[in-house]
């Protein structure tokens, strides 16, 4: 089998194919032969010959030189980088490992809301011992009401990392599902139609959908409103699940106490965004799955996956 390996990762060191990877392949998948490119030209020159890729990202066009193609693989959980013909059936691995990583951001995110550690930051820099402001804005995780919209895979590992804190889960999904083994009487699954009714018992809301035009603006102002005002949401989903107006429009006219977001309908997020001021907002670039680990858990999945595939 030869497998072309084009993982280079124009911002994200952890993210790019290195001597420790391939030697993670050769070890379990000896009699593969393994090519490694680091630049779309190599890639292109060598892809008649390949038989499996693992990239970052395949254009439709490519498939046309590809005859001896038998699947493409990438360490991407969404669906936006590789582009193959819709009637092809050239299969598509794509990653399943981010979730706790994700998790962990997630979960940092909801402790540096409830812990006031921005308060806590800046009052610091004033050097002032401020027990009694601080104190005001300081809350818990404890019996709160987290809910995961888009309770698939990654939603369902975010699902377990609040658990051990006493919180009450709710995972929104579109089809029924049997509830993973670490609920309690406490939490439950909703089917997408109920979303509207379960919001306004929502402390917590984590949006782990995918983009696409199935989630495209499904969560509208009108969602926003439905939250308590003092409700924090997490976005480590797609940017194109709401507009980034009516989110702008929730935190500005506090009918959310805050924001985690990863993500974004326009990403790089443009300099004009209004997000980037607000106070109540803590931004990161796409990168709640980032870990010096993310490769080597990606092969790890990734080769039983692909040792016994024809
Ligand atoms: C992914 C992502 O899809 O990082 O893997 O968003």
């Amino acid at each position: 089998m030869k497998i072309l390996i084009y993982l280079t990762h124009p911002h994200v060191e952890a993210w790019n194919f290195q001597d420790r990877h391939r030697e993670q392949f050769s070890r379990h998948l000896p009699g593969f032969s393994m090519v490694v490119c680091h630049n779309s030209k190599d890639f292109l020159e060598r892809l008649p010959e390949a038989e499996g890729v693992i990239v970052w990202y395949f254009k439709r066009e490519w498939q046309k030189s590809t005859p001896q193609l038998k699947w493409i693989a990438t360490p991407a959980a969404g669906k936006d980088w590789v582009d193959v013909e819709p009637g092809s059936n050239l299969p598509v691995l794509f990653g399943g490992f981010h979730g706790q990583m994700m998790a962990e951001s997630v979960l940092g995110a909801a402790l540096y809301f409830c812990k006031a550690l921005r308060a806590s930051r800046d009052l610091q820099k004033k050097k002032k011992w401020a027990r009694v402001k601080i104190s005001q804005k300081i809350t818990s995780l404890y019996q709160k009401r987290v809910t995961v919209l888009g309770f698939g895979r990654i939603g369902q590992v975010i699902g377990r990392v609040f658990k051990p804190f006493g919180c009450h889960l709710t995972g929104v999904k579109r089809g029924a599902m049997e509830p993973p083994d670490y609920f309690d009487g406490g939490d439950k699954i909703v089917m997408a139609d109920q979303l509207m009714g379960v919001l306004p018992e929502t402390d917590h809301l984590i949006l782990v959908l995918p983009g696409g035009v199935e989630t495209a603006g499904l969560f509208t102002r009108e969602h926003f409103k439905q939250l308590p005002r003092y409700s924090i949401v997490y976005n480590v989903g797609r940017g194109n699940v709401y507009r980034e107006a009516d989110i702008v429009h929730a935190l500005r006219e506090k009918h959310i106490a805050g924001a985690y977001l990863d993500v974004f309908e326009t990403e790089p997020l443009p300099e004009t965004s209004e997000l980037w001021d607000m106070e109540n907002v803590l931004i990161q670039p796409h990168l709640s799955a980032a870990s010096p680990h993310y490769l080597d858990l990606f092969i790890e999945e990734l080769i039983p996956r692909i040792k016994n595939k024809p």
